[in-house]
């Protein structure tokens, strides 16, 4: 393997150059655009004055001209290696660089920098793509003022988008062109240009202000009809930030593109957000529920962006959890407002507690603030996003509502125009506060998820009731030595009937900070042994352990009115039975424990109350969740452990799912609101159980379910429930009537591709690739790769870890083809893999061979380098 360099954030330096204005200028074409660079550049005061100019330029660049005020420079004035252009020539303290260059946007299957999707030009720039379009200082601390100028043939590329505001146009014969300025001083990584024949809804959002600003939402012209809840969803966002935050948008117009190839879900350049079609596009009958609810949170993160990420930025990539953890905590509580908040929080911490715990126990375990990298693209991470957003939540919890909208109204006055730190983040809070927060900045910058111990002791004489708290978090890759951390903890006790006991604040609930590495708190003057609910509201991301009996489980599920620790308690007395039943190879078919059948009996009878809250309090923990919770992971076992306790849940309250599933049952229209969401995910759940059963009764409700609704979402479950059903006759028949129906929605397709691409039955390799031929497939779309690939290798657990070994080569093959194609992709498709040291000791073996095979295969992108040798290490 060839040596990729690492870059330290103990080396940072400010940039030696700045940029005053960008004039950009594109001839676009397919496969030879021209870019036209014009930098008005300034010595910074700041900086060392022998540093030489710098710029960066990818390999795929060619340079054709290079000026300095106006005059030529011969190749001589320049050395360029690798990355970097760096010029020989005396500069004064200001001059006008010109630089022209030569891309070919069809070429460009990485998708970074200037690509085609679909035959319409579009950009991806963060990190570090702009590199990938000219010669620049690309590195979010240097901003500047933009101004581009698009020149394309008109019939095939009518629109031409840039950031900020339309200022000139004009034509000739066959071409167009657009000027776009953008008076808002920005990094590159919010650089964005589109053209192509592209269809607009069009919109108007009166800020609290009075300012009118035009909303556009651009896609193909079939997808018109699939645009009128993000725009819903950006209204709705603009109006949020406003109330909760006091934030109003800045320019006179925000556009969103949707596009269909793309390595991520959305970006957030100024004014010109370019989105996955996945996350812009729906319509009832396309696009199920949750899909929608994705949409809405994903247009609320990135316009939150324009204040939390475009306004105030960030000084260099290691401070990416900046604008990342907290527009994630903007974009959780905006959901929660807008839904159910119980509901959202449950989610927000499932995702946390299976697939960001399971980052932080793997080879890529790092600080939410990280100290080293080799490319910034592995970083885009569940730790920067998931774990940042709690370490914001936390700050939120310790300060209070109130204090905390001061911080965040001191950090957007104090910073706008900036581009900060992680500190100067948390500067501000200590500010508002007058709190010393150095000890909790720990969060950001130790890795691992800490474990909290907790022993209780109850002195019936004195009446007296103590509470150990015992933190340690685990050495992870690179850091051995922990230090312990601010831990907010939010406590209740009850009573033993189901009251909660005041406690010394005289609340029903209290907030422990936690510091050391063991703490006692004690209350007195009980009359007797409290049942505490630990960690309310997930407080803090820690592994907390208590050794609650079942009994005590079974009453907090009852009792507790926090939603996320309810649900909690439900779901761990689950995971008690799973894990004995896992422990004895899962397939046991010994009677239920009477506690869960009771439980789930109550569960099934209040459930119409709460019906979005019902259906998580009754599905089972995951198969990733209980993976990520064993010491080491029997695949198979859990995967039959699950199955088997959910027939017999099934089988043991058979009336009470019927009854549910007919109560939520409903005559009238789709609407994607809140409450008809919630009953359909009840409903679904409900059908899920029954089919479990194996029955031709419920085969048979399953089809009349799928023949019969007027929206995705519950012609979607039906699909699934006989898909992974015993009836492989009926599922066939149904897959086909789905695609005959569907084909030519590339998004719906992405979802049939995905429903068989994790159907456990035996097998699936040799479907999954059969589907990698079908003519709906397409190799080089993420969407697609990620609906086929990543789904077999993390979700078909069974197949993708079967013992022969056959999976495991199936994934090194695609990651070695997909490599040269889209470096990004393949690094993200590779993470199945690298968790090789969680498994028994022949499918490690197994595992280490085809990461070998990897590194043997030849010249490796840094991005595909950097994640092998971390797991190999
Ligand atoms: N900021 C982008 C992520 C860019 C990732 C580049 N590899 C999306 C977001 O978090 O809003
Ligand atoms: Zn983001």
């Amino acid at each position: 393997m060839s040596q990729k360099s690492v870059i330290y954030l103990k080396d940072y330096t400010v940039p030696a150059f700045l940029v005053e204005t960008v004039d950009l200028r594109f001839e676009l074409d397919a496969t030879a655009t021209c870019v036209e660079s014009v930098l008005r550049m300034r010595r910074n005061p700041q900086a060392s004055p022998d540093e030489s100019l710098c710029l960066f330029g990818h390999d795929s660049l060619e340079l054709l001209s290079l000026s300095i005020d106006g005059v030529d420079l011969p190749s001589s004035a320049w050395l360029r290696q690798d990355e970097v252009l760096r010029l020989t020539v005396q500069l004064n303290e200001t001059f006008e660089l010109r630089c022209v260059t030569k891309i070919n946007p069809e070429a460009n299957t990485a998708l970074e920098g200037l690509y085609l999707s679909d035959g319409m030009f579009c950009t991806q720039c963060e990190a570090e793509g702009f590199r990938r379009i000219t010669f620049y200082p690309d590195r979010p601390d240097v901003m500047a003022v933009f101004t581009t100028t698009l020149i394309a043939n008109k019939n095939e590329y009518p629109i031409l988008l840039s950031n900020g505001n339309p200022v000139a146009q004009g034509s000739d014969e066959t071409n167009h062109w657009v000027t776009w300025q953008d008076p808002f001083p920005k990094p590159a990584y919010l650089f964005a240009l589109v053209a192509g024949d592209l269809s607009c809804a069009e919109d108007t959002f009166i800020t609290q202000s009075g300012r009118a600003v035009k909303l556009q939402i651009y896609a193909e012209a079939k997808d018109l009809d699939k645009l009128g809840h993000a725009m819903e969803s950006l209204k709705q966002s603009m109006r949020w930030d406003e109330r909760v935050y006091g934030r109003e948008y800045d320019l006179d117009i925000y556009m969103i593109v949707a596009v269909d190839f793309f390595n991520m879900g959305a970006m957030e350049n100024k004014g010109l957000n370019i989105f996955n079609t996945s996350c812009v596009l729906a319509h009832p009958r396309t696009t199920t529920d949750a899909a929608f609810q994705r949409v809405e949170s994903v247009v609320a993160h990135e316009y939150f962006h324009n204040w939390s990420g475009n306004r105030v930025t960030c000084r260099d990539w290691f401070q990416l959890s900046l604008k990342e953890g907290f527009t994630v905590f903007r974009d959780q509580c905006f959901s929660a407002d807008m839904h159910s908040a119980a509901v959202r929080r449950v989610e927000d911490v499932t995702l946390l507690r299976t697939a960001q715990f399971a980052e932080d126990a793997g080879p890529m375990s790092h600080p939410v603030r990280p100290e080293s990298f080799i490319e910034i693209s592995n970083f885009y991470t569940l730790t920067v996003y998931e774990k940042g957003a709690e370490i914001v939540r936390m700050l939120h919890t310790l300060l209070g509502e109130s204090l905390f909208r001061k911080g965040t109204d001191l950090y957007f006055d104090r910073h706008d125009g900036q581009a900060v730190t992680t500190d100067d983040f948390v500067a501000c809070m200590e500010a508002v506060s007058q709190r010393d927060l150095t000890q909790f900045k720990r969060w950001y910058s130790q890795a691992g998820t800490p474990r909290l111990d907790v022993i209780d002791d109850y002195d019936a004489d004195q009446g007296t009731y103590s509470l150990r708290f015992i933190q340690s978090t685990p050495p992870t890759p690179g850091q051995t030595e922990k230090y312990p951390l601010h831990i907010p903890l939010n406590l209740a006790l009850f009573d033993s009937n189901g009251e909660v006991i005041p406690l010394s604040n005289g609340q029903s609930s209290q907030l422990l900070e936690l510091t050391n590495e063991e703490t006692t708190f004690v209350v007195e003057g009980l009359h007797e042994q409290p049942i505490p609910s630990l960690l309310r509201g997930f407080s803090a991301p820690v592994k907390l352990f208590y050794p609650y009996t079942e009994e005590q489980l079974s009453f907090l599920l009852t009792y507790e009115m926090d939603g996320f620790s309810r649900w909690d308690a439900g779901q761990q007395l689950a995971v008690r039975l799973l894990q004995a039943r896992i422990l004895k190879g899962g397939k046991v078919e010994e009677e239920l424990p009477k506690t869960i059948v009771a439980a789930w009996k109550v569960l099934l009878e209040n459930a119409s109350d709460d019906p979005a809250m019902a259906s998580l309090l009754l599905t089972l923990p995951t198969e990733a969740y209980l993976s990520e919770i064993s010491s080491v992971i029997d695949v198979d076992a859990i995967f039959h452990a699950r199955r088997t306790v959910r027939r017999q849940l099934a089988q043991a309250l058979e009336t009470q799912w019927l009854t549910l599933y007919n109560e939520m049952g409903s005559e009238e229209r789709y609407r994607p609101d809140s409450s008809e969401m919630a009953r359909r995910s009840l409903k679904n759940t409900c059908l899920s159980y029954l089919m479990a059963l194996d029955s031709p009764t419920y085969l048979a409700l399953a089809e009349q379910q799928f023949a019969e609704s007027d929206n995705m979402t519950e012609q979607f479950a039906a699909l699934s429930a006989v898909v992974y059903s015993v009836f492989t006759d009926s599922a066939r028949e149904m897959l086909d009537e789905f695609l005959n129906q569907w084909q030519h929605e590339s998004l719906v397709m992405n979802q049939w591709l995905a429903l068989q691409a994790a159907d456990p039955k035996a097998g699936a390799l040799s479907r999954v690739k059969a589907l990698l031929e079908h003519p709906v497939y397409d190799s080089r779309n993420p969407n697609k790769l990620r609906a086929v690939i990543s789904t077999f290798c993390n979700q078909n657990t069974v197949n993708f870890h079967g013992l022969d070994g056959e999976g495991y080569r199936f994934l090194a093959d695609k990651i070695i083809e997909l490599d040269k194609q889209n470096p990004q992709v393949a690094s993200r498709l590779l993470t199945p893999l690298t968790r090789w040291k969680r498994y028994d000791d022949q499918r490690q073996a197994l595992m280490k061979a085809q990461l070998q095979r990897i590194i043997e295969s030849g010249d490796l992108s840094g991005d595909v380098y950097e994640v092998l040798s971390k797991s190999m290490a």
